[in-house]
């Protein structure tokens, strides 16, 4: 897949001193899991006339920040968790200290990643730097967390929780999808019809992702399946049901594929990504 080659391409070897941190670092980058960030972001650009590979470098950054998140997420203070991606969690294999520093060094490699590619007329590194420090700072991935963490085994309504899911999920699909538009040198009007779509399609993904957590097994997900209801978190199945909770995912896909409107036909990888997410099992 282009996109692991194009990881492999950005990032030091594994066999590269500090080996440890680097095996770490591959350990979880290349564990299988499903890019959908990176294929947001070359879908993107490719709904604006753009190239895949003057997307690539922000479509693997923003992965490495999604798997540092899931490293972190993972550990012990965290969500304390033996599996991801159908594999051992990386504090499990190379320890807790290692995993915090391949998190650490995973989402440092991601600004590395953006300083080196180029700028565009429209958009400059700054621009490119800022979007992805905003995604994954304290007021938007972050806080998300934070939410998360501090929402759990409480009663939480539906705002609050859409609070969190804005934050933990949406922020960094929707830094995917703009990042893919910016390396298209895409108009203020088309990253406004991105925006609209990332947003609604990184709440529909969250919705979907706590349905999977209570409908399939630990083996489908290659996570542990029912850990929401074990950690007393709250989830819009929890809250509001099953049946509901798949209509509103359909309804947050439907506004995100009238925001592709504007793009005439030429969004069709976006659409395929918005159904497909919308009907994963996994
Ligand atoms: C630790 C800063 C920090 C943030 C953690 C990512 C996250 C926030 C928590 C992980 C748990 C979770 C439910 C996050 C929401 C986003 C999400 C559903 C992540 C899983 O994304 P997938 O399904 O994973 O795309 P793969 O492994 O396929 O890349």
């Amino acid at each position: 897949m282009a996109v692991n080659a194009a990881l492999g391409r950005f990032l030091p070897s594994s066999a590269t001193k500090p080996a440890t941190i680097h095996k770490a670092m591959h350990y979880s980058l290349f564990a299988g899991g499903k890019r959908m960030r990176p294929a947001l972001c070359l879908a993107a650009a490719a709904a604006c006339g753009g190239k895949e590979q003057e997307a690539m470098p922000l479509a693997c950054a923003v992965e490495c920040i999604h798997t540092y998140s899931l490293i972190h997420d993972d550990l012990p203070a965290m969500d304390n968790d033996d599996y991801r991606r159908g594999k051992l969690t990386n504090h499990k294999v190379f320890g807790e200290g290692i995993a915090v520093l391949a998190g650490d060094a995973l989402l440092t490699q991601a600004f590395e990643i953006a300083a080196k590619c180029r700028s565009w007329p429209r958009y400059s590194h700054q621009d490119i730097i800022l979007e992805l420090a905003k995604a994954s700072g304290s007021l938007q991935l972050i806080a998300g967390q934070v939410a998360d963490l501090e929402g759990e085994g409480k009663k939480i309504s539906v705002s609050q929780l859409k609070y969190i899911h804005e934050r933990k999920t949406s922020a960094l699909l929707c830094c995917a999808v703009r990042l893919g538009g910016m390396s298209a040198n895409c108009t203020a009007v088309q990253l406004k019809a991105l925006t609209d779509f990332g947003y609604n399609v990184g709440l529909a993904f969250q919705i979907i992702d706590d349905i999977l957590d209570v409908t399939q097994t630990s083996e489908q997900l290659g996570k542990t399946a029912g850990k929401d209801t074990a950690a007393q978190k709250a989830t819009y199945p929890a809250i509001i049901g099953l049946e509901k909770s798949r209509r509103i995912a359909t309804q947050l896909t439907e506004r995100a594929f009238a925001a592709l409107k504007i793009f005439g036909g030429k969004a069709v990888a976006l659409e395929a990504l918005a159904t497909y997410l919308l009907q994963r099992d996994k």
